[in-house]
């Protein structure tokens, strides 16, 4: 057991060493850049159908001073109408103007944003254009599948033979991924150049307002060396995070889109969730999992929680666990979710009567709440407990995460030398003594009242004595503590 150990801590290192000397080089290597494709880095969060003024005056009053460094949008381009969200995901034209807002409020999102210092991801729907037959675009544009005016004409679109109607129906087969419809969404030819540079256009006219980078909707759905053909035209640096649902048997890996930049790895939330809804974690095995640099992660996401995730805002202090535990782990870039409660999949945030989603506020709201309405945000990123939790993983920096400890549901790690969490998925109160090197005295626990730096606020502190962090944890509690969140002896 304890050789085990030693030889998989051998190769760990041997691992970090050898990516190590692959981007530290000696200096005029030009290849290494090549090497490591950019990371945005930092926490995100997801503001799922959140129009441009709410997301831009959240950027000043919650994000930037939780410490989040971007947010991810939905799709800011034109799309079909309707009331339900999906329409987000069916592109008529390029145009930012959609139910989140005019190309002006996107730029005005954008400026505040960065005067929080915080940075804006766009939702780059680039594999595909309407599933719907003909119609008129939010913005005003008429089509038809397949002749988008001004962009694209039925040249332009893989018209796959693969399947009886085009549509993808075999996921092990990379030809049909790739090439047929995505639930009969018109597929664009990205091996064509016409197709790339229009792409590209797109996406440097965002940058252009100021985005930092993109999440690659459906990037599966089209070849990596295409992904990194349209990818290559946009100027060196720019950070993209392809969306890979990882499935196994599947002919398409997320590791295949490494080279260009991070992928969200949805294999990290298939094994925390489900442990915490059984009540018994245990350290991450990290199987199936691309390389810590390589991963964005997240609990849930906008299909997710419509779909597999077995962990929503739907579970309240449970969710609040899950968030809390992946903002401690020193795995992967964490992407906070937040959108809105729904009993119907399809509905759409409330729209007004021009078709524009409303929007909402998030201050006031510092904690989940046991039930939402619907269409209620879920408001997330203003909890409490996630801006402690970004202070924590601030503190916590590069220290690796110990092995955990468990006495009976309840569980909890160190970031050596920096942070200890614990976490109480069980249905009774649980005492676990953590062992840690902080230093002795009372610390805050900034699940219970955020931020330290705000002054312990609520009181709620963590024994250490002796090598000991010593948790007090009710059912469904978590608590964490960290080198900066001064001891009040
Ligand atoms: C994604 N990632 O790869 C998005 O994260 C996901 O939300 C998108 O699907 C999908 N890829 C395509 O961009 C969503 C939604 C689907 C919806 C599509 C297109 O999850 O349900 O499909 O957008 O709007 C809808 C209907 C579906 C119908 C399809 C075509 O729900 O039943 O299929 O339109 O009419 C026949
Ligand atoms: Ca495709």
């Amino acid at each position: 057991m304890r050789r085990l150990r030693a030889a998989a801590a051998f190769v760990a290192a041997a691992v970090v060493l050898a990516g190590l000397a692959g981007c530290a080089g000696t200096s005029a290597q030009p290849k290494a850049a090549a090497s490591h494709p950019p990371v945005i880095g930092g926490v995100g969060v997801e503001m799922f159908q959140r129009p441009w003024t709410s997301i831009g005056a959240e950027c000043g009053s919650t994000l930037g001073p939780a410490g989040f460094s971007w947010v991810l949008t939905s799709p800011p381009q034109e799309h079909i109408t309707g009331s339900q969200w999906w329409t987000s995901y069916q592109p008529v034209s390029y145009a930012v103007d959609s139910k989140l807002g005019t190309e002006e409020q996107f730029a005005d999102m954008v400026t505040a944003c960065k005067a929080a210092g915080v940075r804006v991801v766009a939702d780059a729907v680039i594999n595909h254009m309407t599933a719907q037959g003909a119609g008129t675009g939010f913005a005003g544009t008429a089509f038809t599948k397949y002749a988008y005016p001004g962009l694209y004409t039925p040249k332009d679109f893989h018209h796959c033979a693969l399947t009886p109607d085009g549509s993808i129906q075999d996921y092990t087969s990379r030809a049909q991924v790739q090439t047929c419809e995505l639930v009969g969404l018109a597929d664009l030819d990205t091996g064509s150049a016409h197709v790339r540079t229009t792409i590209a256009g797109y996406l440097k006219h965002l940058l252009g307002l100021g985005v930092a980078g993109f999440r690659i909707d459906a990037a599966k759905h089209m070849a990596a060396k295409d992904v990194a053909a349209i990818v290559k035209l946009l100027p060196a640096g720019t950070p993209v995070i392809s969306e890979v649902i990882r499935g196994s048997g599947e002919a398409v890996q997320p590791e295949e889109y490494t080279r260009i930049g991070q992928v969200f790895e949805f294999q990290y939330a298939r094994e925390l969730g489900p442990q915490l809804k059984a009540g018994v974690l245990m350290d991450p095995t990290r199987i199936d999992e691309v390389p810590s640099k390589d991963a964005a992660v997240f609990v849930d996401n906008h299909d997710t929680e419509r779909g597999d995730a077995s962990v929503t805002y739907r579970d309240g202090s449970l969710y609040l666990m899950a968030n809390a535990l992946m903002l401690a782990d020193d795995y992967g870039t964490p992407v906070i979710y937040s959108g809105y409660a729904f009993s119907d999949p399809d509905a759409g945030a409330p729209q007004g009567p021009d078709g524009r989603v409303i929007g909402w506020d998030c201050a006031g709201t510092t904690a989940p709440k046991a039930t939402y309405a619907d269409g209620e945000g879920v408001c997330t990123e203003a909890w409490k407990s996630i801006a402690g939790m970004i202070e924590w993983r601030t503190a916590a920096a590069s220290a690796p995460r110990e092995p955990g400890v468990s006495q009976g549901a309840a569980y909890g790690f160190e970031r050596k030398g920096k942070a200890v969490i614990a976490a109480n998925p069980g249905s009774k109160p649980e005492t676990l003594s953590v062992p840690t090197s902080l230093k002795d005295g009372a610390y805050c626990d900034v699940i219970a009242d955020g931020p330290s730096m705000k002054g312990c606020a609520g009181g709620a502190t963590v024994l250490v004595s002796d090598g000991m962090a010593r948790f007090e944890l009710d059912a469904g509690q978590t608590a964490a503590i960290h080198i900066g969140a001064e001891p009040h002896n």
